[in-house]
């Protein structure tokens, strides 16, 4: 009993230095005019893939005929839940590639939630609201977060070697070095800043700004 107490306290011990040196980072985004750009998420691949997996569950609601949030940011394996918080139905869809489904959701009636389990993009829409549009970027890190109003994206981050990449909605140039630049942690290291600035697309005649 002893010697296996003793063997967990080495563990715990030998697992506290990632923990106790990651370092805060902040990611800087700006659009193509330097206006802070919310809605960005951000996220650290780290070199070789070697990361934890820490999937979370995430919730979409259905709230005023939107989807809330409008972008939703998860690891692999995560699993989202889309309650219906309106009085109307709804019948959501995703024909995106990395998830496909289909699902009526009734007001008050718990929908089941469904497994991300594959790194991509979706987009998620209803059937009977045709301007509701949410977005999930899925991928294979748990190192990851959206800008904030500020434009400004924060997460900690352990010391090693990462690809950085930022990623909106309605970029011009989905991939490209733009979006994606190298970055190494330093053990002591902090705080860690970088920034982004990116080309956004016009928004389509008629779309509502900010939706
Ligand atoms: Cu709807």
């Amino acid at each position: 009993m002893k010697s296996l107490k003793r063997g967990l306290w080495f563990a715990c011990l030998l697992s506290l230095p990632a923990f106790v040196q990651a370092a805060n980072l902040s990611v800087a985004v700006q659009d193509a005019a330097g206006k802070p750009l919310a809605d960005v998420v951000v996220y650290a691949e780290a070199e070789g893939g070697a990361a934890p997996k820490v999937a979370k569950s995430a919730v979409i609601e259905q709230r005023g005929l939107k989807f809330l949030p409008l972008v939703s940011v998860v690891q692999t394996g995560a699993s989202i839940s889309f309650p219906n918080n309106d009085k109307v139905r709804h019948h959501i869809y995703s024909f995106s590639p990395a998830k496909k489904f289909d699902q009526k959701l009734y007001s008050g009636v718990a929908a089941s939630s469904q497994v991300f389990d594959k790194s991509g993009t979706v987009v998620l829409g209803c059937n009977i609201h045709d301007r509701m549009v949410a977005y999930v970027k899925i991928v294979d890190t748990p190192y990851f977060a959206k800008t904030e109003a500020d434009g400004v994206a924060r997460f900690e981050l352990p010391p090693g070697k990462y690809k950085l990449v930022a990623w909106h909605f309605n970029m011009a140039a989905p991939t490209g070095p733009a979006s994606e630049q190298a970055l190494t942690v330093k053990p002591g290291d902090a705080p860690v800043a970088a920034a982004f600035r990116l080309a956004l697309k016009a928004p389509a005649e008629g779309e509502a700004a900010g939706y």
